[in-house]
């Protein structure tokens, strides 16, 4: 059996909101608990100047990001060099270039990313309406942005991309989702009943040997886990996802039936997390994941 390796990334450039990069120490204990691992491998995510690159040209932190996540991608191809199954906990979802990538590279290319979001998160330098680089993490892997955001070598074919959970994307997102044939769900389309034979699906159609799940917190529904890093204040209207209980029959039979190399848990968000009912949830969570990894 592989060991998880919990790798923290307490990530705020990815977004203008704040909350996020406070996560990994907030549910450090749990994860000791749950995991019955010792978590000291974080990612250094100072940066000299960052407010100099609040705005580079239009893409917002572009330089603190990419150079963090540089260093993500760093440790987490060393935690699969020693055998590990990495499980990069957030901070925003910018992380999943640093995370994917290092995986992608690690095994030449031969890995599907299960993208199990509300959120597409693949606009380009071209289409971002805020310049917000945790929307554009799946661009960036599959190689579709500009030189500025090289990293690695090996990029994630359209093809290996699977969305679950989907129900907030602009135009330019699923334009590019379709014409590419990536295969992708929305909330409404998943349930407990359904995922059984939704999973299989997938599984049958995967190409490669390895799958990495990358897994926001904000694809359940904001009445079930409301403390998540969209949620700017706590009036955060926004009523889709998918039920708690579909999000983590989702987890389960993902690590239950793919070969799982390596994971995001991303975008909990601690100072929204009320009689902390969120953190619960999360402990909930990570004995899924210990259970069936
Ligand atoms: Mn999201």
């Amino acid at each position: 059996m592989k060991n998880i390796e919990v790798i923290g990334m307490p990530m705020k450039y990815g977004c203008m909101v704040k909350g996020a990069d406070l996560a990994y120490e907030y549910i450090k204990d749990s994860l000791e608990k749950v995991l019955h691992t010792t978590c000291n491998n974080v990612v250094d995510v100072s940066f000299k100047n960052p407010e100099m690159h609040k705005n580079d040209k239009k893409l917002k932190y572009l330089e603190p990001v990419m150079e963090i996540n540089k260093r993500l991608y760093t440790k987490t191809y060393k935690s699969l060099e020693e055998n590990n199954i990495p499980l990069v906990v957030g901070g925003d979802h910018s992380q999943a270039i640093g995370s994917i990538k290092a995986s992608l590279d690690y095994y030449k290319g031969d890995v599907s990313v299960i993208y199990v979001d509300k959120h597409a998160d693949i606009h380009n330098e071209k289409t971002t309406p805020s310049g917000n680089i945790h929307g554009m993490p799946l661009s960036v892997c599959i190689g579709r942005c500009d030189h500025r955001f090289d990293i690695g070598t090996y990029n994630l074919k359209p093809e290996n991309l699977y969305f679950i959970g989907l129900s907030n994307y602009e135009k330019e997102e699923m334009d590019y989702i379709k014409e590419s044939n990536i295969f992708h769900l929305m909330d409404h389309e998943v349930n407990e009943e359904n995922i059984g034979t939704i999973v299989n699906n997938i599984k049958s159609k995967l190409k490669t040997k390895n799958v990495h799940i990358s897994f926001d917190l904000d694809s359940i529904k904001p009445e079930d886990f409301p403390a998540v890093n969209v949620a700017v204040e706590s009036t955060y209207q926004d009523e889709t996802g998918m039920s708690y209980n579909t999000a983590k029959k989702v987890l389960e039979l993902l690590l239950k039936e793919l070969n799982v190399c390596s994971m995001d848990f991303v975008e909990y968000k601690p100072t929204l997390d009320e009689n902390k009912k969120c953190i619960q949830k999360i402990e909930e969570l990570l004995k899924v994941i210990r259970e069936n990894l």
